[in-house]
């Protein structure tokens, strides 16, 4: 029995992940590596899109390398690559901005809101194709599977479409993926802002739970969460977003429901429930963030890992790039 296909991709923006980046996604990524044929892929290309520094760039990269080890991926079980060490990613990517309109592109929101943020004419090209590159990323592995948070709903859907396009024009080429994405942990906030997304580049800062982050910080941080109107620790994401960000994450990182965190805290305040969430994040971060920063004492070996994994993601890719050349009637 052939497994089925896993791909997913996290930019290398920041010298830490947060908790939205780990609940959203990363957490799925390590549950969706047994019994599933894994890819997951540092996307330095897509964090081109925006300013970088060379010298962060190569730091980050790194990093994310560590704290996905140090998450639970293993390089037994997935491939953990570099984008930018498999250039079949562009090569097919720029046959993805061959086969999107500039009108579906020109819906994608995510796209509208940075680039309001930033303002046009400052905006890079790159963040405008960046869905195109992300439906390359996914295309060429034949995935079934694309585990991701919320946020990427729309992306996913232009890639089947592209997808499916390509396919009915020029003959069957790509499996048509489908998106992972849970319905609870799939949009974390901003903890001191809970209406906004926990997010690495915009986001209040005190908001954002750092894996990366020394316990002492993140213990302040959830300490000092904003909450609610109101006593009782209840579920209510509409009145009570603050608090049910907070369930969430307990949860999530518990593995007890909400309903039973509900009746724990019955009849206590808001000051306890915070106590209980502060401790419970900390404790499950305290030995992942020692983890990758021992794993990111050596260098070298966390380079042979990316190496190892850009060369069995070459082997797949190529031959994705290739049946795509074909049946476009590129002479081979
Ligand atoms: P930025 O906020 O700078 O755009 P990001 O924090 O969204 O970056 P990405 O590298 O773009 O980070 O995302 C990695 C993964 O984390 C994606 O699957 C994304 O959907 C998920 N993710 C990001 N933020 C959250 C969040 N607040 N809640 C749940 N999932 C999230
Ligand atoms: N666009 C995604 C990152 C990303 C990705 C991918 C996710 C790039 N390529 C392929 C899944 C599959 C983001 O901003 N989080």
């Amino acid at each position: 029995m052939t497994l089925k296909r896993v791909l997913s991709g996290i930019q290398p923006t920041s010298d830490s992940f947060h908790l939205g980046n780990y609940l959203g996604a990363v957490k799925q990524w390590v549950e969706l590596q047994d019994g599933h044929d894994a890819f997951y892929c540092i996307v330095d290309l897509h964090a081109l899109t925006v300013e970088t520094d060379p010298k962060l760039m190569r730091k980050r990269t790194l990093i994310s390398a560590a704290q996905l080890l140090a998450l639970g991926i293993s390089p037994e079980k997935a491939t953990l690559f570099v984008q930018s060490q498999v250039p079949q990613h562009n090569q097919l990517g720029w046959i993805m901005e061959c086969l999107t309109g500039f009108g579906e592109a020109s819906r994608m929101t995510q796209f509208k809101d940075k680039s309001q943020k930033s303002g046009t004419d400052t905006t890079r090209v790159g963040l405008f194709t960046y869905p195109m590159l992300m439906a390359a990323d996914i295309l060429l592995y034949q995935t079934h599977l694309v585990p991701v948070g919320e946020d990427q709903r729309q992306h996913i859907e232009l890639t089947r479409d592209i997808a499916e396009r390509f396919n009915s024009k020029y003959g069957k080429t790509f499996v048509v993926p489908e998106g992972y994405i849970l319905k609870e942990g799939a949009k974390i906030y901003d903890i001191a802002e809970p209406t906004a997304k926990m997010s690495k580049s915009s986001g209040t800062g005190a908001g954002l739970i750092e894996i990366m982050d020394s316990p002492e910080t993140n213990l302040k941080k959830i300490k000092s969460a904003v909450t609610d109107a109101g006593r009782e620790v209840t579920f209510d994401s509409v009145n009570k977003p603050g608090i049910s960000n907070l369930l969430t994450i307990h949860s999530a990182l518990s593995g007890r429901t909400i309903k039973e965190l509900e009746n724990e805290f019955d009849g206590k305040g808001y000051g306890d429930f915070k106590s209980a969430v502060a401790e419970v994040v900390v404790e499950y971060l305290r030995p992942i963030r020692s983890k990758a920063l021992e794993l990111l004492e050596d260098e070298a070996h966390l380079v042979k890992i990316l190496h190892e994994g850009a060369a069995k993601a070459q082997a797949v890719a190529s031959k994705t790039l290739e049946g795509t050349y074909k049946n476009l009637g590129l002479v081979l």
